[in-house]
């Protein structure tokens, strides 16, 4: 088998980029040998340093530019051509007889153009329309072979390019990016052995047991069909009638009511697989196991009416706060664990790990951390890449494998059938952004668009016209664990599926009692918006099997009386293994101290004291975050000794919602111009109600005592978000060491400021 003539993949340069030779292909009756070091990249220094990904992509270059190096376009000093590359002379006129005749049906350059332009638009995702993409790699910590031959887990160090797509799930491909929802985790890793994607969530439960609903449950959050609303919102009465009659999507409820469900930003969140995997070492030894992604920057949140006026503010907020860090070198980073088990661990359980809406505690299996995955580059085209990367749960590669969770069963089918129409048939798997970068060989023919260009007349096997080729790997290939099954056909469901408050009621317990809060706000809010008294109801009943706490607040909430317990499914609920996961509350996971990577304005007009607005600037740009001047207007202001300051952002043009805290320096008199503006004091009072963290100097004080702004917390103690600086080098200390998280602490139901 040559790898360099006629048994080429399409994209040829996507092996030798990546330090294949053809050493590594095959002879015949060999099978595929695991990478070696030498052939495979090692640490993404290395593979720097070594120009193992060829010329085009070298030093500095992240590692996954390669493969796509040779479709990235640049017009820069080009001139102009149509699709067929003949050149354009005139782009502003279409061709007429005379100027003010009849266009005519012969100007090819208008109608190519049009034409194209006429059919730019793809369906959106069904789910998930709304995403964000980026490139990065993922590094192995250690070599995981009695636990897996998945390539990227053999060797300490050794890099795997990746492409990820963080998304919602209601809305439309427009939607705003802070809707109450959950968020899609997918990861493509293009290993040595094939493209692998563990197509997650940043929950690690889900709403259903069984593919046969989602369909149905699609249906139900989606915008109503009659009307086309609500847009990017499950708060709505054909969500909660569905949800309300399907007990199982009681624990996932919690999760997405819970400020899970809003998160600060795609590099705070954690990911999961969701369902049960197998992992199947080369002896054909197999582990059943969960994936988890945890975020170096800790898991945190929006305040809901924050989420709610960002995204009026800025709809993109979250795609933007993913592009800004990448472009500023911030590179998000994600550390990927595993919970390792048996088959026989499993049978105990009180659970069956083949429900996708119960996960498995960490107290009763810990998460081992196995690599991290690191997104430093920004995709060149946002359509290109973000919009036509095509994930699929069936892309596993050896030593990865399924379980028979009914849920994964579906969506082995769904994923490569929903590309068939979105991406226009089955070649999807040569765009660019979908290709692996391990070489393509089989006898699949044809078909639209169609890249490559097979050579030969061989397109079958077994051939002995073709040498025999392409052969299969035998062993070496993908070879299914061999699940013993010996059962009837029949539709229902396992006894541990039909027990469904147990996890959900832990979930809740093990949350803190101000997270606790807010899954009761943001049910009270969703069932306000339900306008059938009998789905609240029913859903209320439902909610009485989880806490009778929770169901008392919420139902009063809704003006509502607190209704029997919804009847269980089950007649012997089985007794849960822990009855606290510390683990589940997203405070287990603060990650980094400090402010990195977070956005401050320090306000600014005419008279303020240039000094601290300077030591403010330099301190939070020392700790990595990233300080905005916010003026009345942008543009000069002159500080109290005269020198001219340039507001970069405005009260109009930046609300405050948009930023992590703000700071209000000293000045003279002139800085009553903010004063005078409402909108100051409005911008004070959001800060303080989303429970960020503020830095007042000077006689900021009065400004706060303007704004309502008590001193202390409701128990009197002391508001540690609250700094006020009279030694400005200490206060900015003491601010930044407060302002990387939310100080929940602060918040009464209703608001008091
Ligand atoms: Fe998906 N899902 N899903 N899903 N899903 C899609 O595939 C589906 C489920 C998830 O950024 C679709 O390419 C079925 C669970 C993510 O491109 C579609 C079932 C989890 C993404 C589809 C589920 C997910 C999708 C729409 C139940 C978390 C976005 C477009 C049987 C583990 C991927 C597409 C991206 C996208 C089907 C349930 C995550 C229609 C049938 C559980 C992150 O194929």
């Amino acid at each position: 088998v040559d790898a360099t003539s006629a048994a080429m993949p399409f994209n040829a340069n996507k092996p030798l980029e990546y330090g294949y030779d053809n050493a590594h292909a095959p002879q015949e009756g060999e099978g595929v040998e695991p990478p070696s070091e030498a052939v495979g990249a090692s640490t993404l220094s290395e593979v720097n340093a070594s120009d193992k990904l060829g010329t085009r992509a070298t030093s500095g270059e992240p590692v996954a530019v390669g493969p796509l190096d040779p479709v990235r376009t640049d017009a820069s000093a080009q001139r102009m051509t149509t699709n067929q590359g003949v050149p354009v002379s005139d782009n502003q006129h279409s061709l007429k007889a005379g100027l003010r005749g009849p266009a005519l049906l012969k100007d090819f350059v208008l109608r190519e153009k049009i034409t194209h332009f006429d059919h730019e638009r793809i369906p959106e995702r069904i789910v998930h329309a709304r995403g964000s993409g980026a490139h990065g790699f993922f590094e192995c910590y250690a070599p995981l072979t009695d636990l897996t031959r998945a390539a990227p887990f053999q060797a300490k160090g050794k890099v795997t390019p990746v492409f990820v797509r963080f998304s919602t799930v209601q809305g439309e491909r427009g939607s705003k990016d802070t809707a109450r929802d959950v968020r899609g985790f997918a990861v493509k890793f293009y290993t040595d052995e094939g493209n692998w994607d563990l197509v997650g969530n940043n929950i690690p439960v889900f709403f259903i047991q069984d593919a046969m609903k989602f369909p149905d449950l699609v249906h139900a959050v989606k915008p109503e069909p009659h009307n086309a609303m609500p847009q990017a919102a499950s708060a709505h009465d054909t969500f909660w009638d569905f949800v309300s009659l399907m007990p199982e999507s009681t624990h996932m409820l919690m999760w997405v009511m819970s400020d899970r469900g809003i998160p600060r930003s795609y590099r705070m969140m954690q990911g999961f697989g969701v369902h049960t995997f197998r992992l199947v070492n080369a002896q054909g030894e197999a582990r059943l196991c969960k994936f988890h992604w945890t975020p170096k920057l800790g898991t945190h949140a929006l305040a809901w009416e924050e989420a709610v006026k960002i995204s009026g503010a800025d709809p993109d907020y979250h795609r933007r706060d993913l592009w800004e860090a990448i472009e500023a070198g911030a590179y998000p980073e994600y550390e990927l664990g595993v919970q390792v088990f048996t088959e026989d661990d499993a049978a105990r359980y009180s659970f069956d790990i083949l429900d996708a809406t119960k996960l498995v505690p960490e107290e009763l299996v810990p998460v081992q951390p196995i690599g991290r995955m690191v997104l430093n580059r920004n995709p060149d085209n946002f359509f290109a890449e973000t919009e036509q990367v095509a994930f699929c749960t069936a892309h596993v590669v050896p030593g990865i494998d399924f379980t028979n969770d009914p849920l994964l069963a579906g969506r082995i089918h769904s994923y490569v059938d929903t590309q068939i129409s979105r991406l226009g048939g089955p070649n999807f798997h040569e765009i660019p952004i979908n290709a692996p970068i391990a070489p393509v060989h089989n006898n699949q023919r044809d078909g639209m668009h169609r890249q490559a260009i097979h050579r030969g007349r061989v397109s079958y096997e077994p051939n002995s016209l073709g040498g025999g080729c392409p052969f299969q790997a035998g062993a070496a290939g993908f070879v299914s664990f061999p699940e013993p099954v010996k059962q009837d056909e029949l539709r229902g469901h396992p006894e541990k599926f039909a027990e469904h408050y147990n996890q959900a009621k832990l979930f809740f317990d093990s949350q803190t009692p101000e997270e606790q809060a807010h899954i009761v706000g943001a049910f009270r809010f969703e069932l306000s918006k339900v306008t059938v008294p009998a789905v609240r109801a029913r859903m209320l009943a439902g909610l009485v099997n989880v806490s009778r706490d929770l169901a008392a607040k919420v139902a009063d909430g809704i003006g509502m009386e607190l209704p029997d317990a919804l009847p269980r499914a089950i007649a012997r609920v089985p007794k849960a293994e822990v009855k606290s996961s510390p683990a589940l509350s997203m405070t287990a996971r603060p990650g980094e101290p400090g402010v990195r990577s977070r956005k401050f304005a320090i306000l600014v007009a005419d008279g303020v004291n240039g000094k601290t607005v300077e030591a403010v600037q330099r301190a939070l740009l020392d700790a990595g975050a990233v300080p905005r001047l916010m003026g009345v207007r942008i543009g000069p202001c002159t500080t109290q000794a005269g020198d001219t300051l340039d507001a970069d952002v405005s009260l109009e043009n930046e609300p405050g919602v948009l930023f992590d805290g703000m700071i209000v320096p000293d000045g003279d008199d002139r800085m009553g111009e903010l004063r005078k503006d409402a909108r100051t004091l409005d911008y004070l009072k959001e800060q303080y109600r989303h429970c960020k963290a503020l830095l007042v100097f000077g006689d900021g004080g009065t400004l706060l005592e303007s704004a309502g702004i008590p001193a202390t917390l409701p128990n009197g103690d002391e508001d540690p978000g609250l700094v006020v600086g009279n030694d400005a080098r200490g206060a900015i200390r003491s601010y930044i060491e407060v302002a990387g998280r939310r100080h929940w602490e602060r918040e009464t139901d209703p608001p008091r400021v």
